[in-house]
């Protein structure tokens, strides 16, 4: 790859912080560890906010940690296009843009970055070209995945030693509790984080660790999910800073965190409830038990997704892990009473980290993100 080669990424935030945090990871990622010079235009800076505190949302244009991040605005203004351009997640490219892609004598190399998917057809679609109905341009699918043959999933060169870095550092660990206004762990209480959609589940499930035997802390970041905390406790406008307790069950609101700190909460909880995409790769890489929601669509499209990843997820696990495993999940998706099947999932938690690392080591087969795409993109450019 040219030393100081450009890449363009382009990121409209459609709904919650998915898009942004993934491309916000990834151009991150190619900055400190490839060099690249990136221009990451977003539409939504008010939402790049929330998981990077420092975004000013009125600058047009401003650096974090070697990226250059632009305020994506409509009509588009006159630039230059980078020698890769990666459309993420579904956005469009301006028309202006595109005419300038089109006018290069060399043609940038673009790329249309999909959503994370363990289904089957992802393989066969990954690389393919489709040529622009108009324009001389080729735009490339890199699809995200879990398998080998697709373009695996992000994971940065320092994560590991980071993580393991801050478990082995029991103040490190304090630090961060207090830092968040929480009691540090004690050996007789379950701490979980819950990042979650509004969900009907989270009643039956907090029922059940109200009334169970353990003491359970559950650690809730401030949206979609406190309209459902509100209604379980029977009050009105919960929020941050808020500590809701009933029978063994204690819920703490916490404000939404930059993503590094979010990752060191996934890092420090017995166990984690995740949604969309991003959130789920990083509790992956937690390696403790998690349970995901995958982010809903109209009639159900999401429910295959679900069951592609457990068909992934449960291989070389045990008959009954599988099971648990499984019957947990989907309730968790389909909005379901998971009371019940709370304690059969959870009696089997020391089995989820052995599963957690052999799920890692099968992600490490598949290359992570970023390297596949700079591979994709120098093969592509030779
Ligand atoms: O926010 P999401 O529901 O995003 C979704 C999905 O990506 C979905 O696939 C997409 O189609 C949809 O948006 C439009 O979940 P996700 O993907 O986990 O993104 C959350 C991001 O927020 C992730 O980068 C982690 C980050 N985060 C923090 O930085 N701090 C926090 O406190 C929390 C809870 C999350």
């Amino acid at each position: 790859m040219p030393a100081g080669q450009r890449w363009d990424i382009f990121c409209t935030v459609i709904d919650n912080y998915g898009d942004i945090g993934i491309t916000w990871r990834l151009a991150r990622q190619l900055v400190a560890e490839y060099g690249i010079r990136v221009r990451l235009w977003v539409d939504d800076l008010e939402s790049f906010r929330h998981i990077r505190p420092e975004i000013v949302p009125a600058l047009d244009s401003q650096n974090f940690c070697g990226v250059e991040v632009r305020r994506w605005l409509t009509p588009f203004p006159p630039a230059e296009p980078a020698e890769i351009v990666i459309e993420a997640l579904a956005c469009h490219l301006p028309e202006q843009y595109e005419q300038a892609m089109a006018s290069r004598q060399v043609k940038p190399l673009w790329l249309n970055l999909e959503y994370l998917s363990a289904e089957d057809w992802v393989t066969g679609c990954h690389g393919l070209p489709s040529p622009h109905p108009r324009l001389p341009l080729t735009k490339y699918f890199f699809m995200p995945g879990y398998v080998v043959g697709t373009g695996g999933v992000l994971k940065e060169s320092w994560l590991i030693r980071r993580r393991d870095a801050f478990l082995a550092d029991a103040g490190a660990i304090d630090a961060f509790w207090r830092g968040l206004g929480i009691p540090a762990a004690s050996p007789d209480e379950v701490r979980l984080s819950l990042f979650s959609y509004e969900s009907l589940a989270i009643e039956s499930l907090f029922a059940a660790w109200a009334s169970g035997t353990q003491l359970i802390r559950c650690l809730v970041p401030a949206g979609k999910a406190l309209a459902d905390v509100d209604r379980f406790f029977g009050r009105a406008g919960v929020s941050v800073g808020d500590r809701l307790e009933r029978g063994k069950l204690t819920v703490h609101i916490l404000p939404m965190l930059d993503q590094d700190s979010y990752d060191r909460l996934l890092w420090a909880c017995d166990g984690n409830f995740v949604r969309g995409e991003d959130s789920l790769v990083r509790a992956m890489w937690a390696g403790k038990p998690l349970v995901w929601q995958a982010y809903r669509q109209e009639d159900a499209a999401h429910r295959p997704k679900v069951e592609a990843l457990l068909d992934l997820y449960c291989t070389g696990l045990d008959e009954a892990d599988a099971l648990a495993l499984r019957r947990f999940w989907l309730l968790w998706n389909d909005d379901g009473d998971v009371g019940p099947a709370w304690p059969e999932f959870w009696s089997r938690r020391d089995r989820w980290p052995e599963q957690a690392a052999d799920w890692q080591t099968r992600l490490d087969r598949v290359g992570d993100l970023a390297a596949n795409l700079v591979k994709f993109c120098n093969e592509k450019s030779e």
